[in-house]
C-alpha cells in the first residue's frame, strides 16, 4: 500500500489557508516558548508526547482571547441561553479540530515542517476524550460544535470522569476491558476553576420549618469545574464545555478525626470523589446502580447552581427585584436534557425555586417546564430508568418527595380528564407500583417538559403511536421530532481533506457551514473524470487505513477488495448476527465453487460490548473465530478476509469513515432510534446496506432508492410478525444456506474442540430471538448480492456513491440545532462572526 508522500500532504493542505510567514514565526515562537517553560525539555530530551503538548498549548493560546470575547460578547449582549446537560459528551480528540475550527491548520502545519516534526505523529499522542459510550455522547459533541459554528449562547454541562470508555482489546478472540486513564499525562485544553466550586448534598432528612421545608443533615461533596473550549467554525466564537469533578470537603470525615484514626479518615476522603470517576459503559441498558443516580444528582445539581446562579447576575435578572427576577428565568435560560439521564433536575430546579427562592408550587413550576425540554433516544424497554423509590428515599429525600407531589398533581389532571379510568393512570403515573415501586423517569420529564423530541421521524412516530400514546394524546404539540445530524467538519473536513478539496473545486467552500450545497455535485454524479478523482480519494484513503491496520494487526488487506464495514456498539438489535450469517455464507460459497466469479471483500466490524453483556461479547468471539477460519483458509485467498477492528473510537472512526466502500445499518425495523454513524458514512461516499429504521428512511428518502440497497421488514411488518409469532424454525428449515451456516456453528466448526462454545448464540437466534434475525436473511443476502454485482460495475457504483455525498446536506448538525433553536429554544442560529482577536472594536 501507498501512503500520501510528504508533498501530496502539504498540497492538500495548502487549499484550505496558505500560510503567512509571519504567523508561521509566531506559531514556531509559540511552540519553543512551551516546551522551554511549560514543558521544561529542551529538544535533545523532548519526546512526541512533549512536542504534542507544546503544540497544544501553543494552539491554546490561540483561543484565549476568543474565548474570554464571546463570553464577554454573551453577557453584554444579555442573550437567552442554551445549556445542554448530558451524562456523556464523547468529543475524541481535540488538537486538528481546534486547528481547523480557527483556520489555524495550514501555519501549524508549515511550522512544524520548518521545524521537521510530522504533524501526524504528534497528533497521534492525543489520548481521546473518550466521555461517552456511543452515539448519544457523540450527537453531543457534535451538538456542542454546531451551536458554536452557530453562534449560540450555549454551555455543555457534563462529567469529567477520570476513566472514560474503557480500552477494548482483543485476546484469545474475546474483548477484554482496560481502564482509560485518559487523563494520565494531563489534559491540555481544560482550565480548572476552583473558585466556582459548588457543594452538592446527599442522603439527610427532610425538616418541616415555619419557613417551608429544609433538606438538612445532609452529606456534601464539592464539584469542581474544568472548563474545556468549544471553538466554532471560522466565527472566532469559543463557547464552553464545564465538566465536573468531584472533590471532597475539607472536613469530609475528618471533623471526629481526633476520636478515631486520623489516617483512615483521610484515605476514606477519596470515596466522596468516587462520585467522577468512571463513566458507565453501558449502551441503551440502564443498570440501578446507586453510584450512578450519584453521578446522575452531581451533574444535575451542580449544574442548575451554576445555570442560576448565572442567570441572577445576567444585566436581564439586575433589572428586576430578585423575586420578579426569577419567576422570568425560564425567558433567558432553556435546558436539553440528553436522555433522561439528568431528567432528576426537574425536580432538582423545583427545590431550588420553592425551597431556596421561596417561589410558590405553581410559579416554581411554570418556570421548570417552561425552561426544560427532553430528547429521548430509544425505545428499547431495557434502556428505560426506573429508578427504586426506596434509594431515591435514602439519597435525595426531598426531590422524591417533589416527585410524588408532581405526580398527584398530575393524576389529578388524569382523573378529571378520563374520571374512573384506572388502567389508564397505572399507565400514566410516574410511580410503577407492580413489583418494586420505582419511578419512571421517561414520564417525569415529559410531564416536567415544554417539549419532548425524537431524533429520527420513524422514532417520533414510534414515541407518539406507542411508547408515549397516552401522553401524546393530552400534549399533541409538546412531541417534535428533530432528526439527528453530524457535524461536517469533523466528518469530512477534518477526517478526509481529499475529499474535501475534491468539493472545494467543484462548488467551494462554503459547504463546511451550509452543507445542502453539496446536491449541487449531483451534476457530476455521471462525469468520469469527478468519478475517477473521487475513486482516487477512496483508494487513497482505503490504502492508508489498509497501512494502519497492517501496522496496528499485522494483517495484510487488498487494498482493491470492497470495505465492508459496520462499526457501532455491539447490540443485539444491531444485528451484527445478520452480518455475520452473510458472511458465513459467502464463505461457504467459495469452499462450494472455488473457481465462480467473486466480488473481493474485506468485512470489517467493530465496536465495544457493555462488559457485563453476556450475549454481546459471545457475538465478538464469534466474529473473531469465524474470521480465524476464513482469513486462514488458503481455498479463500484474498477473496474474503474478515477483520475485528479492535477498540473502536471516534479516532478510529476517522480513519474508518473515509475509507469505506460499503455501510453496514441492519437494525430491526423500529429499534434503532436514529443511528450516525449511518450518516458519516453516507458523507464520505461509502453506499449503505441498510433496513427501513432510524435515519436510514430519511437518507433513502433524500437520495432516492436507487442509491441505497435497503431491504427487510418495515415496522409494520415487524409489529405483524411479533403479533403471529415469529418462529425462527420456518426460516431456517426453508432456507438451505441459512441452515448450513447455523448448523456449522452450532455444530463447532468455528470452535474446534468446544462444540457448545456458540450454543448460546444459535439458541438465542432459533428460539428467543427478540430481534428476527432469520425473518430479515433471506432479503438481506438478495440485496448483498445485488451489492456486489454492483461493484463490479464501478462507473455504476461510483454514480451512486456520488449521489450519497450529495445528498447527504440534510444531516449536519448545524441542521439539526437550527431546528432545536428555532422550534424548542426560542432563539435564533446566527452566521456572524465576532472580530478576529488582534482587532480592537
Ligand atoms: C442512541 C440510539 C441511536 C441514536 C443515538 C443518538 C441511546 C440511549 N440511544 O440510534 O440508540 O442515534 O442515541 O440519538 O444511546
Amino acid at each position: 500500500s501507498r501512503p500520501l508522500s510528504e508533498l501530496d500532504k502539504r498540497k492538500q493542505i495548502s487549499v484550505r489557508g496558505i500560510a503567512q510567514v509571519e504567523d508561521v514565526t509566531e506559531v514556531k515562537k509559540g511552540f519553543n516558548r512551551h516546551l522551554h517553560f511549560s514543558l521544561i525539555k529542551d529538544r535533545n530530551v523532548a519526546t512526541p508526547r512533549d512536542y504534542y503538548f507544546a503544540l497544544a498549548h501553543c494552539v491554546k493560546d490561540h483561543l484565549v482571547s476568543r474565548w474570554i470575547r464571546t463570553q464577554q460578547h454573551y453577557f453584554e449582549k444579555d442573550p437567552k441561553r442554551v445549556y445542554y446537560v448530558s451524562l456523556e459528551f464523547y468529543m475524541g480528540r481535540a488538537l486538528q479540530n481546534t486547528m481547523i475550527n480557527i483556520g489555524l491548520q495550514g501555519t501549524v502545519d508549515e511550522a512544524l515542517y520548518q521545524m521537521g516534526l510530522d504533524i501526524e505523529e504528534l497528533e497521534d499522542m492525543e489520548q481521546d476524550a473518550g466521555l461517552g459510550n456511543g452515539g448519544l455522547g457523540r450527537l453531543a459533541a457534535c451538538f456542542l460544535d454546531s451551536m458554536a459554528t452557530l453562534a449560540m449562547p450555549a454551555v455543555g454541562y457534563g462529567i469529567r470522569y477520570d476513566y472514560g470508555i474503557f480500552t477494548q482489546r482483543i485476546r484469545n478472540f474475546e474483548q477484554s476491558e482496560e481502564p482509560d486513564d485518559w487523563l494520565r499525562f494531563g489534559c491540555p485544553w481544560e482550565k480548572a476553576r476552583p473558585e466556582y466550586m459548588i457543594p452538592v448534598n446527599f442522603f439527610g432528612r427532610v425538616m418541616d420549618t415555619p419557613d417551608g421545608k429544609r433538606w438538612t443533615d445532609t452529606q456534601i461533596v464539592y464539584a469542581m469545574p474544568y472548563d474545556n473550549p468549544v471553538p466554532g467554525y471560522n466565527n472566532n466564537i469559543v463557547n464552553t464545555l464545564r465538566l465536573w469533578s468531584a472533590k471532597s470537603p475539607i472536613e469530609f470525615n475528618l471533623k471526629f478525626f481526633n476520636d478515631g484514626d486520623y489516617i483512615q479518615a483521610v484515605l476514606d476522603r477519596n470515596l466522596a470523589e468516587n462520585i467522577s470517576r468512571v463513566l458507565y459503559p453501558n449502551d441503551n441498558m440502564f443498570e440501578g446502580k446507586e453510584l450512578r443516580l450519584k453521578q446522575q444528582y452531581f451533574l444535575s445539581a451542580a449544574s442548575l447552581a451554576d445555570i442560576v446562579r448565572r442567570y441572577k447576575s445576567s444585566k436581564f435578572a439586575q433589572a428586576k427585584n430578585p423575586h420578579d427576577a426569577i419567576k422570568c428565568m425560564h425567558e433567558k435560560v432553556a435546558i436539553q436534557l440528553n436522555d433522561t439521564h439528568p431528567s432528576i433536575s426537574i425536580p432538582e430546579l423545583m427545590r431550588i425555586l420553592m425551597d431556596d427562592e421561596k417561589l410558590s408550587w405553581d410559579d416554581a413550576w411554570h418556570v421548570t417546564t417552561n425552561v426544560f425540554a427532553y430528547t429521548n433516544h430509544t425505545v428499547l424497554p431495557e434502556a428505560l430508568e426506573r429508578w427504586p423509590t426506596s434509594l431515591l428515599q435514602s439519597m435525595l429525600p426531598r426531590h422524591l418527595e417533589i416527585i410524588y407531589q408532581i405526580n398527584f398533581l398530575w393524576m389529578q389532571q388524569i382523573d378529571k380528564l378520563y374520571p374512573g379510568d384506572f388502567d389508564r393512570m397505572r399507565r400514566m403515573s410516574m410511580v410503577e407500583e407492580d413489583g418494586e415501586k420505582r419511578i419512571n423517569m421517561a414520564r417525569l420529564s415529559i410531564v416536567g417538559s415544554h417539549a419532548v423530541n425524537g431524533v429520527a421521524a420513524i422514532h417520533t412516530e414510534i414515541l407518539k403511536r406507542d411508547l408515549f400514546r397516552d401522553f401524546f394524546e393530552i400534549f399533541p404539540n409538546k412531541f417534535q421530532n428533530k432528526t439527528n445530524g453530524i457535524t461536517p467538519r469533523r466528518w469530512l473536513l477534518l477526517c478526509n481533506p481529499g475529499l474535501a478539496d475534491l468539493i472545494c473545486e467543484k462548488i467551494g467552500d462554503e459547504w463546511p457551514v451550509h452543507l445542502e450545497q453539496l446536491a449541487q455535485l449531483k451534476k457530476w454524479a455521471k462525469d468520469p473524470s469527478f468519478q475517477r478523482a473521487v475513486a482516487k480519494v477512496k483508494q487513497e484513503n482505503k490504502f492508508k487505513l489498509a497501512s494502519i491496520l497492517e501496522h496496528d494487526y499485522g494483517v495484510k488487506i487488498n487494498p482493491s477488495s470492497m470495505f465492508d464495514i459496520q462499526v457501532k456498539r455491539i447490540h443485539e438489535y444491531k444485528r451484527q448476527l445478520l452480518n455475520l450469517l452473510y458472511i458465513v455464507c459467502m464463505y461457504n460459497r467459495i469452499k462450494r465453487d472455488p473457481t465462480a466469479n467473486f466480488v473481493p471483500r474485506t468485512v470489517m466490524i467493530g465496536g465495544k460490548a457493555a462488559p457485563g453483556y453476556y450475549m454481546a461479547k459471545k457475538i465478538i468471539q464469534l466474529i473473531c473465530k469465524v474470521g480465524h477460519a476464513v482469513n486462514n483458509d488458503p481455498i479463500v485467498g484474498d477473496k474474503l478476509k474478515v477483520i475485528y477492528l479492535e477498540n473502536y473510537r471516534v479516532t478510529l472512526a476517522e480513519k474508518i469513515m473515509p475509507a469505506s466502500d460499503l455501510s453496514q445499518q441492519l437494525s430491526t425495523a423500529g429499534t434503532e432510534a436514529s443511528g450516525t454513524g449511518n450518516m458519516k458514512f453516507m458523507l464520505n461516499g461509502a453506499l449503505t446496506v441498510g433496513t427501513l429504521d432510524g435515519a436510514n428512511i430519511e437518507m433513502a428518502e433524500e437520495m432516492g432508492m436507487e442509491n441505497i440497497f435497503i431491504f427487510g421488514m418495515t415496522v409494520e411488518e415487524v409489529e405483524a410478525l411479533h403479533k403471529r409469532g415469529y418462529n425462527a424454525w420456518d426460516y431456517y428449515n426453508r432456507n438451505a444456506e441459512l441452515k448450513q451456516c447455523i448448523d456449522q456453528i452450532s455444530g463447532g466448526y468455528y470452535s474446534p474442540g468446544n462444540p457448545d462454545e456458540f450454543k448460546d448464540v444459535t439458541n438465542m437466534l432459533m428460539q428467543y430471538d427478540r430481534f428476527l434475525t432469520f425473518a430479515d436473511f433471506d432479503d438481506y443476502v438478495q440485496k448483498q448480492d445485488i451489492v456486489s454485482d454492483t461493484y463490479a460495475n464501478q462507473a455504476k457504483w461510483l454514480e451512486m456513491s456520488i449521489h450519497n455525498i450529495a445528498s447527504s446536506g440534510k444531516f449536519s448538525s448545524d441542521r439539526t440545532i437550527s431546528e432545536y433553536a428555532r422550534e424548542i429554544w426560542g432563539i435564533e442560529p446566527s452566521y456572524e462572526k465576532l472580530p478576529n482577536p488582534h482587532e480592537v472594536v
